[in-house]
């Protein structure tokens, strides 16, 4: 999720310069984008072959974003690209931390983002943003209710999902969060999230960079399935 590394990236105060590619023009699986990540590879990739091999094979052939571009390093998936930003350039280990047992919790829930929360949401988006479906299976809703059932559980005993303090899950899985409020959460059964999500909402910049643009996309996918539906 893109917004995950928008807030990771404020909290760790690193500049980065964002490249917009628009998923609803398909900027992501056309040459430019591409072409844009060949013409940086160039740079660094002096011998042809192993630039004709980036030519191949492309450089993340998911298609997806966000896509970390870093000097020669090309890094997909929200999650890897907040782990990479925080033990590059965090002076402490606060949002990552060293400790194997700590980090393998952080990173173990990290995967829950990915693969069941995030999974999840893009089963329900997918179809109307790409297949001109006008559906919203409540099968596919309360699959995303029963992931925030796992979250309430996670923050059981903690103010945060991996314990007292706040690590780069808490960036990802709150972006993604923001994202599902379309399937209306219920404020008794998930009282632990909606706690946790007003914590999250007091970072300075997380208005602006998590819930405005994840306002935007719901708005978009809303619209989308109205004028799918025929409604206009
Ligand atoms: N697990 C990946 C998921 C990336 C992903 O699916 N991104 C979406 C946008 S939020 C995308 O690029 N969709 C376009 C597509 O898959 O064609 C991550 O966290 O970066």
């Amino acid at each position: 999720m893109v917004e995950a590394n928008f807030v990771s990236a404020a909290e760790l105060e690193v500049e980065l310069e964002w490249k917009v590619i628009d998923l609803m023009r398909l900027e992501h699986k056309n040459a430019e984008f591409i072409k844009v990540i060949i013409i940086i590879f160039s740079f660094y990739f002096k011998s042809k072959s192993m630039f004709s091999h980036m030519i191949k094979h492309q450089v993340n052939p998911q298609h997806t974003i966000p896509l970390l571009i870093f000097n020669d390093v090309v890094i997909a998936d929200s999650h890897s690209i907040c782990t990479y930003l925080s033990e590059k350039f965090g002076e402490t280990d606060r949002l990552y931390p060293k400790d194997l047992v700590k980090r393998s919790l952080v990173d173990s829930r990290l995967h829950f983002d990915s693969g069941h929360l995030f999974a999840r949401m893009r089963f329900l988006y997918e179809p109307i943003l790409y297949n001109k479906s006008s559906e919203m299976p409540e099968d596919r809703i309360q699959y995303i209710q029963t992931a925030w059932d796992i979250m309430e559980r996670f923050l059981e005993n903690s103010l945060y999902v991996c314990g007292d303090k706040m690590t780069i899950v808490d960036l990802c899985l709150s972006a993604t969060e923001s994202l599902t409020e379309i399937c209306s959460m219920d404020q008794i059964a998930h009282r632990n999230v909606i706690m946790w999500l007003q914590r999250m909402s007091q970072l300075p910049y997380y208005e602006e960079l998590n819930r405005d643009p994840s306002k935007k996309l719901q708005t978009c996918v809303i619209e989308l399935q109205k004028k799918n539906a025929g409604e206009f």
